[in-house]
């Protein structure tokens, strides 16, 4: 049960916290020999690698930038003494794509799924007051039945080469980072929060998560000062005149959680969270009960020499960006980020629709494998590995929404990005993934996913599972690229097709772009310069005005990001309004405009 924790780290009086990034050792195991050959016990050859950071970033040589199979991590840490009723637990913020775990040879934790958190117990393995060496024994192979969807294709020669399903590198290794935990064996695992608005008044409604049976005691702080206070794990917390969380004052209360038994604290864990309220009626998007227009990106985790690995200045100037020109959202396509940039959106009044990693549902010739056995094209979601993929997705659903359900920049689930819709299978398969999420998040938020192209208004079989509708659309690029004027056509007709279905829920654009080289200018404006990315642009916004259930508009891509080798790609995709180093491109100015006037 503990295990299932997703609180965030923190260090107070009854929980320490070590951060155990830095340079490990570092080992590729092309022959996955290492198990049988004692590596647990201490890699017989390694380089060394910063953590976290995506591995690939730090070599020279082509074979092992691409490189895929198993490899190893290893470092060595000092314990302390152990302490009376406590529990020593390593957590990972995320390791890409699963990971076995050992703790002096002794093998303590395993997990699939490389983009949310994890915790491994290492109260029996651990050696206090002692050196202790931890080494993970990681794999980036990618399947059909794990998130996110590709193949791994053996060469003769018997190296293994990964096809995402997916338009992103397939950046692995330590991402996040490693902390080793001192907890209360009594503790606290997790806690939940939704809001109720009345007047003058809003009601916290707190769940507690313990295995515990002392006695919880729950206080809200505004500004330092005593707001609210509540006894049990399951209660209530008035607060009068609520300072409520939006984008323009994304104001934070304290919350803070006790376990107490015999006067005696047992745990006690802090947070932050923000009094708002989020839900779709007809068309709109109500943020406290007032519609929201969303204005933004959607991102990657990516940037040059770190990868996919988190690092603060690379998130503070992404947001600092955003903020320059007028964002208020953005959508961690594809797979849940760091923690720390919902911490961050939390307090700048950032909009998040949080992604699971379900990615790449779909065969077509871009997956670069054989459609189906036999040359017989099977729908993706007729296939036999579909239920231990679905078990995966449900797994991460869980997980993201366990982790994130207390952000009040997190105002929505995107629980898929871009599978194959047409089938009444997948309709099955996504409706299960739906009514779950709905069920498990407290504050039951609007989900919805991203659809593309082939997911037309006539064949669609799962756009009546979703809140609002996000769409993903290249008019301009993919489809009419070069021809605005054509492109401008056929947007408006699906757009009045999808219309003429009186769906009467918000439309979301969650991808529109064209790539564009930072050096490449061009007049008249055609495609890859940036005189064609701002035309492009404001025929999108052009088109916007005239249908007013369009209620946001997330452009692809916030930054340009590293993709897999293609004929398509430049150094990887070029669809950033800014370059990869974050500096911005000619249409950069043009959203600014546009989004300032905007309310
Ligand atoms: C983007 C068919 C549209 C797929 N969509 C997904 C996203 O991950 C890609 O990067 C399109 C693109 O630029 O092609």
């Amino acid at each position: 049960m503990h295990k299932d924790s997703m609180l965030y780290p923190q260090r107070n009086q009854k929980r320490s916290d070590t951060i155990l990034d830095g340079l490990w050792k570092f080992s590729f195991d092309p022959a996955s020999c290492g198990e049988k050959e004692g590596w647990p016990n201490g890699l017989p050859s390694f380089v060394k690698m910063p953590v976290p950071a995506s591995f690939q970033e730090m070599f020279t040589d082509i074979q092992s930038r691409e490189y895929c199979g198993d490899y190893w991590y290893e470092t060595d840490f000092y314990l302390d003494e152990k302490k009376e009723n406590t529990d020593t637990v390593i957590r990972f913020g995320s390791v890409t794509h699963r990971c076995k775990v050992f703790l002096n040879g002794k093998l303590v934790g395993q997990h699939e799924g490389g983009f949310l958190p994890f915790n491994v117990d290492i109260n029996d393995a651990a050696k206090y007051d002692d050196e202790n060496k931890l080494v993970l024994l990681v794999n980036n192979e990618l399947s059909e039945e794990m998130l996110p969807c590709g193949a791994t294709e053996v060469k003769p020669d018997g190296r293994k080469v990964a096809h995402g399903y997916f338009d992103f590198f397939n950046y692995s290794g330590i991402h996040r980072s490693v902390h080793l935990l001192t907890l209360p064996a009594e503790r606290i695992d997790n806690y939940a929060v939704s809001f109720t608005l009345e007047e003058n008044r809003a009601v916290v409604h707190c769940t507690v998560e313990t295995e515990s049976n002392a006695q919880v005691v729950i206080a809200l702080k505004q500004d330092g000062k005593a707001a609210a206070q509540e006894q049990g794990k399951e209660c209530d917390l008035i607060v009068e005149n609520p300072h409520l969380w939006d984008t323009k004052d994304p104001y934070l209360y304290e919350i803070e959680l006790q376990l107490v038994k015999d006067n005696e604290v047992l745990d006690l864990y802090r947070d932050k969270i923000g009094i708002r309220t989020i839900a779709v009626k007809g068309t709109k998007i109500l943020l406290n009960n007032k519609p929201v227009y969303l204005k933004g990106y959607g991102k990657h985790e990516d940037a040059s020499m770190f990868g996919r690995g988190f690092n603060y200045a690379i998130a503070a100037r992404d947001f600092a960006c955003m903020k320059w020109n007028g964002a208020n959202c953005f959508r961690t396509s594809h797979y849940p980020y760091d923690e720390k940039w919902y911490q961050m959106a939390d307090e700048q009044g950032f909009l998040i629709i949080d992604e699971v990693p379900a990615v790449g549902m779909m065969r077509s010739m871009h997956n670069y494998v054989a459609a189906g056995s036999g040359g017989k094209y099977t729908g993706f979601f007729e296939s036999e590995t579909v239920p231990r993929l679905k078990k995966r997705h449900l797994e991460a659903v869980k997980d993201m929404i366990r982790r994130d359900q207390n952000h009040p920049s997190v105002i929505a689930w995107s629980l898929f990005n871009e599978p194959e819709t047409t089938s009444t299978y997948a309709h099955a398969y996504f409706k299960d993934v739906f009514d779950y999420a709905k069920k498990i998040d407290q504050q039951v938020r609007p989900c919805t996913g991203a659809f593309e192209k082939n997911s037309k208004p006539e064949l669609c079989q799962c756009y009546m599972l979703v809140d609002f509708m996000c769409f993903n659309r290249y008019y301009g690029w993919y489809i009419s690229g070069g021809d605005l004027k054509e492109a401008e056509e056929k947007f408006r007709d699906e757009l009045s097709r999808w219309r003429a279905k009186n769906l009467n829920i918000p439309f979301v654009f969650t991808e529109f772009g064209c790539d564009t080289l930072g050096d490449v200018h061009e007049l008249p404006g055609r495609m890859w310069s940036q005189e064609y990315q701002r035309e492009y642009y404001e025929m999108y916004f052009k088109v916007f005005r005239d249908y007013p259930e369009i209620q946001g508009e997330l452009v692809w891509n916030f930054a340009d990001f590293m993709t897999g080798q293609a004929i398509m790609r430049v150094g990887g995709n070029r669809k950033g309004v800014f370059t990869r180093d974050r500096q911005p491109k000619d249409a950069a100015y043009i959203l600014k405009q546009h989004w300032e006037s905007i309310e």
